[in-house]
C-alpha cells in the first residue's frame, strides 16, 4: 500500500478571501501559507506560528508546508548584512520546527518572484488565466523601463515583435502592462515606480550568474546544516520563468542547476519544490525525466501546466491539459513514492498543491490573489487526485 500524497491548498492568511472554512471543502487537508506580514529578513516568532497553527489546526486542516520563507536581497546579493540575515532565517526555521512545521520552500530569484505580462487572459471558455508574453517583456524591458544594455538581450527579430507590440497598446494599456509585471515583487505591497524599480535592478549590477550561484551555495552551507540540526526540510522552487530576465540572472532553472545545487550541500534537508508549471516554461526541461532522475530530493509537490507557443510565451493551462504530460509526471511521482515505501522511508505521502488556477464561475465575484481562485484551483485539484487514483489503481491494483 503506498501512501497518498497530501493534498493541500495554499492559503495567504486571515485576509485571503478563499476561508479556511472553503479551503475545506475542496477536499485538501493541508495547508501551505506563511507568515507574510513578518517583514522579509525578520525572524518569525513561536508565538505566532503557533498561533497561525492553532487557527488552521480549528478549521480541521493541518499546516504541512511554509510557503515561503523568503530570503533576503542581502543574502541573494552578498551584501554586507548577509550573515545576520542568514542567522535570522536560522531562528525562524527553528521557530517552525519548534512549533511542528517541517517542510520550507523558498526561492532564490532576484528582485522578482513569479512574472507575467498579462494578469486576465481570457481562454476561449472565458476563464481568467496568467500569461507570459515574451514580445510584452521585451517591449517593457526596452521601451517602458529602456534599461540599458537590454538591447543585447534581444535579437533583431524579437527588438521588431516587442516594437509591434507596443505600438498596438493604449496608454493605460501600458501602464497595465507594467503593474502586471511589477506585481510578482514578492514581500511588498509597495507599487514601484519605474525609476525606483530601475534602481532596485541596479543593486545587482555586480551579480551576475556565476555570483548568484555562489551566493545560493554559501546560503545552502550556512542553513541547511542548521535545517538538518532542527529536523527542516528545505526546498528551493524554481525560477518561474526558468530563464533570467530584466537582465537578473536566475539560476535553478534546469535539471543541472537543480542538481548542482543539491551537490553542493548533500542532506535530505537540502531538497526541492518541483513546480511543473515553473520549470515547464522551457521546453528543453524534461519534467518527467528530472522526476525519474531527482525524486528522491523532492519535498513538495506544486503541480499545474502551462501552454508553451512558438516564440517562448505561455499560459496557464488547465491542469491536466498545456505543454506536460501531466499523465508522465504523476506516474513518475507514484514510482518515486513506491521507491520510498520499499526503503521504509518516512516521506512516502509528500505534499501536493494544484499550484494556480483558473478564474472561474464564482471566482470572479472575488479579489482573490492572482492565480489563487477557488474554484479554478478545486478544479485542478479534483483532477490532479482523480489522475494519482487512477494510476496508483492501475500499478498496483489497489
Ligand atoms: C509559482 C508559485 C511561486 C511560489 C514562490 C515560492 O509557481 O508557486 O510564486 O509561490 O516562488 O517561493
Ligand atoms: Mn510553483
Amino acid at each position: 500500500m503506498i501512501d497518498n500524497l497530501i493534498q493541500t491548498f495554499r492559503w495567504f492568511g486571515p485576509s485571503d478571501p478563499v476561508t479556511l472554512k472553503a479551503i475545506r471543502q475542496t477536499g485538501a487537508i493541508g495547508i501551505v501559507t506563511a507568515l507574510y506580514h513578518v517583514p522579509v529578513g525578520e525572524v518569525w516568532q513561536l508565538e505566532e506560528i503557533q498561533q497561525r497553527k492553532t487557527m488552521i489546526e480549528d478549521a480541521g486542516l493541518t499546516w504541512n508546508v511554509v510557503e515561503s520563507v523568503n530570503v533576503h536581497e542581502s543574502i541573494k546579493m552578498a551584501g554586507a548584512e548577509r550573515d545576520g540575515y542568514i542567522q535570522n532565517y536560522v531562528y525562524t526555521l527553528q521557530n517552525l520546527s519548534a512549533a511542528g512545521i517541517n517542510v520550507v520552500c523558498y526561492n532564490f530569484m532576484p528582485v522578482l518572484d513569479w512574472t507575467r505580462t498579462d494578469l486576465d487572459y481570457r481562454l476561449p471558455n472565458h476563464a481568467s488565466a496568467l500569461r507570459f508574453d515574451t514580445r510584452a517583456l521585451a517591449a517593457f524591458d526596452l521601451f517602458i523601463l529602456e534599461r540599458t544594455s537590454a538591447n543585447g538581450d534581444y535579437n533583431a527579430q524579437q527588438q521588431e515583435a516587442a516594437k509591434k507590440y507596443l505600438d498596438q497598446l493604449s496608454s493605460e494599456e501600458i501602464n497595465q502592462l507594467t503593474n502586471n509585471i511589477l506585481a510578482g515583487l514578492p514581500g511588498t505591497n509597495k507599487i514601484y515606480t519605474i525609476p525606483e524599480f530601475k534602481e532596485y535592478l541596479k543593486s545587482y549590477a555586480d551579480t551576475n550568474a556565476n555570483a548568484l550561484r555562489n551566493n545560493l551555495e554559501y546560503f545552502l552551507k550556512a542553513v541547511i546544516p542548521e535545517a538538518e540540526q532542527a529536523g527542516v526540510k528545505m526546498c528551493i522552487h524554481p525560477d518561474d520563468p526558468p530563464y533570467p530576465i530584466l537582465g537578473l540572472p536566475r539560476v535553478v532553472s534546469t535539471e543541472s542547476d537543480l542538481s548542482n545545487l543539491i551537490n553542493v550541500c548533500p542532506s535530505s534537508s537540502n531538497g526541492l519544490t518541483f513546480c511543473t508549471g515553473s520549470l515547464g516554461a522551457r521546453p528543453d526541461n524534461d519534467l518527467p525525466g528530472m522526476v525519474e532522475r531527482l525524486g528522491k530530493h523532492i519535498h513538495f509537490l506544486h503541480l499545474r501546466n502551462v501552454k508553451l507557443e512558438a516564440d517562448g510565451s505561455f499560459y496557464e493551462a488547465d491542469h491536466l491539459g498545456g505543454s506536460t504530460d501531466m499523465y508522465a509526471v504523476m506516474r513518475n511521482i507514484i514510482l518515486e513514492q513506491k521507491k520510498r515505501t520499499d526503503a521504509g522511508r518516512d516521506d512516502v505521502a509528500i505534499p501536493m498543491r494544484p499550484d494556480h488556477g483558473h478564474k472561474l464561475l464564482d471566482d470572479f465575484n472575488y479579489n482573490t490573489y492572482h492565480g489563487y481562485s477557488a474554484i479554478g484551483r478545486l478544479k485542478g485539484l479534483a483532477e490532479l487526485r482523480g489522475l494519482e487514483m487512477g494510476i496508483k489503481r492501475a500499478l498496483f491494483d489497489r
